[in-house]
């Protein structure tokens, strides 16, 4: 594994004793750069590795619908380790308690995690890192090219980010080694898991329902994965911002909770796909835009706020906050879908209903909670608490990036100044007339 894809979180020098791996946003046994790396470094010392994943219960507004997603995901990864000898670890609650216990418990030489972007991630890392006494490494085991050799800054747009990953790619975008068995065995044998219990005692809200159309785990990624390299993949240019088309490969909450390796998904799209606009579409958003939104809440500390906007942004949406709106709506009102635009209706029922909104509606979603809102400080909130309660894959780095383009122009340029928007770019009904059926995706809502 190329070096550069791992950073040390603390000065501490390497020590003796097993090594433990913090499975957080990579969770899967295969294609995982960071256990692939614990591995060897275990294997250097001919020491244990032990896997650990640590279950909150207040991540950031989740709730039944991805709990449930991910739990039946690390079941799966639990069962992959064990064919390679390698003991799944399932501990609770707050991490800078909870993980120094398991460290100090299997007199742990070394730990090392996977990088998340996520501002609650890195205050986890960075408690941990003062408070560790042993060396506590990050492995980017999600971006092709390591977000922090991809740029060491908040980068403009796609334009800036594009040269910069198309240079690094070719010394990245490698295979991966396969997992081997760990002959090693841990210190001690662990207590069985009872996962059915691991979800129903979880203090989470249980309103939002778990989705069925979409199976959890690795397995289960994989089997849509070729489905839509085989079926779907050729037509995605034509077909992706047709909501009535399922032009796009609902990969997302896969990529979302790591279940499956975006680098596995660029090297066989690379090595198998037809050339052509589709390939180079699917390659575009899967590389350019994911690790985007990875840049942008690695560098801007305000990811999630207008704080976050560009100052072009924030001044002409400033100037124009007192603007009228024509139309205001409750977060109640936005929530249970009861705004005067049916097509805006029916994509919030899309959400609620199935946990994932069309990619090309969720532009138009998002900028229509800016127009029917008093401020945009306002509409991010509803923006972000909707997506992040009902989306499979919100939480998201590419979530806080898509809202923070679609309402405060991140990654956008300046377009002719309107009410309301300033410059901000501008979506209408009419325009998504123009582009897909709008009354056929609103009766298919409303059936379901
Ligand atoms: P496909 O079109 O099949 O794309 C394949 C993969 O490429 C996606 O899984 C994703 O990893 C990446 N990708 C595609 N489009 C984008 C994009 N615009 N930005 C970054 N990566 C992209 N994506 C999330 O993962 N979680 C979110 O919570 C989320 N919220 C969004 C909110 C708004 C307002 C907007 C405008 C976009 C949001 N996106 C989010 C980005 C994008 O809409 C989704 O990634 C995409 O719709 C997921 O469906 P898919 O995997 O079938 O997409
Ligand atoms: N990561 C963890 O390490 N522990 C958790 O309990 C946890 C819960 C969780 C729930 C919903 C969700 O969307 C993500 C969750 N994550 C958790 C984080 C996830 O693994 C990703 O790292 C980030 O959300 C994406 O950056």
């Amino acid at each position: 594994m190329d070096p550069r894809r791992v950073r040390a979180l603390n000065p501490v020098g390497l020590k003796s004793g097993p090594v433990v791996y913090w499975m957080s946003r990579d969770q899967r046994a295969d294609d995982n750069w960071a256990l692939l790396f614990s591995q060897e470094q275990a294997l250097k010392q001919s020491a244990p590795l032990l896997v650990v994943f640590c279950l909150v219960p207040d991540f950031l507004n989740a709730t039944l619908r991805q709990y449930s997603f991910m739990i039946h995901g690390l079941r799966g990864v639990e069962q992959r380790l064990r064919q390679q000898r390698i003991p799944f670890y399932l501990i609770t609650g707050e991490p800078r308690r909870a993980i120094p216990e398991f460290v100090n418990h299997y007199r742990a030489g070394l730990l090392i995690t996977d990088f998340d972007p996520l501002r609650l991630k890195r205050q986890w890392q960075a408690a941990l890192a003062d408070r560790l006494n042993i060396s506590f490494l990050e492995v980017d085991a999600h971006n092709i090219v390591p977000a922090w050799v991809a740029s060491t800054k908040a980068e403009y747009g796609a334009y800036t980010l594009r040269p910069k990953l198309l240079r690094a790619l070719p010394g990245f975008l490698t295979d991966f080694p396969p997992l081997t068995e760990h002959s090693i065995a841990p210190p001690e044998d662990r207590a069985e898991i009872d996962w059915p219990q691991v979800l129903s005692k979880l203090p989470i809200d249980r309103q939002v329902q778990e989705v069925t159309w979409l199976k959890p785990g690795a397995p289960a990624a994989h089997q849509v994965w070729e489905d839509f390299l085989q079926h779907r993949l050729s037509d995605y240019d034509r077909n992706r911002n047709d909501p009535n088309r399922g032009g796009q490969s609902n990969l997302s909450p896969y990529l979302h909770f790591g279940q499956i390796s975006a680098q596995r998904l660029a090297l066989e799209t690379e090595a198998r796909a037809p050339e052509g606009r589709s390939k180079a579409a699917f390659l575009e958003e899967l590389i350019v835009r994911r690790e985007l939104a990875d840049n942008f809440c690695l560098y801007n500390p305000h990811y999630d706020a207008v704080a976050g906007f560009p100052d072009w942004a924030q001044k002409t949406l400033m100037a124009h906050q007192d603007d009228p709106r024509e139309y205001l709506y409750s977060l109640e009102e936005f929530e249970t879908g009861q705004t005067h635009d049916d097509l805006w209706n029916a994509a919030q029922q899309e959400m609620v209903n199935t946990g994932k909104m069309h990619g090309y509606l969720r532009m138009y979603w998002a900028k229509k909670i800016l127009e029917w809102t008093e401020s945009v400080d306002q509409a991010l909130k509803i923006a972000i608490y909707l997506n992040d309660k009902y989306e499979l894959d919100g939480r998201d780095p590419n979530g806080y990036t898509g809202i923070a383009w679609s309402l405060g122009g991140v990654h956008d340029r300046a377009w002719p100044e309107r009410p309301i928007f300033g410059k901000i770019r501008y979506m209408s009904y009419n325009g998504c007339k123009t582009k897909f059926d709008v009354k056929s995706y609103i009766s298919k809502q409303l059936a379901a």
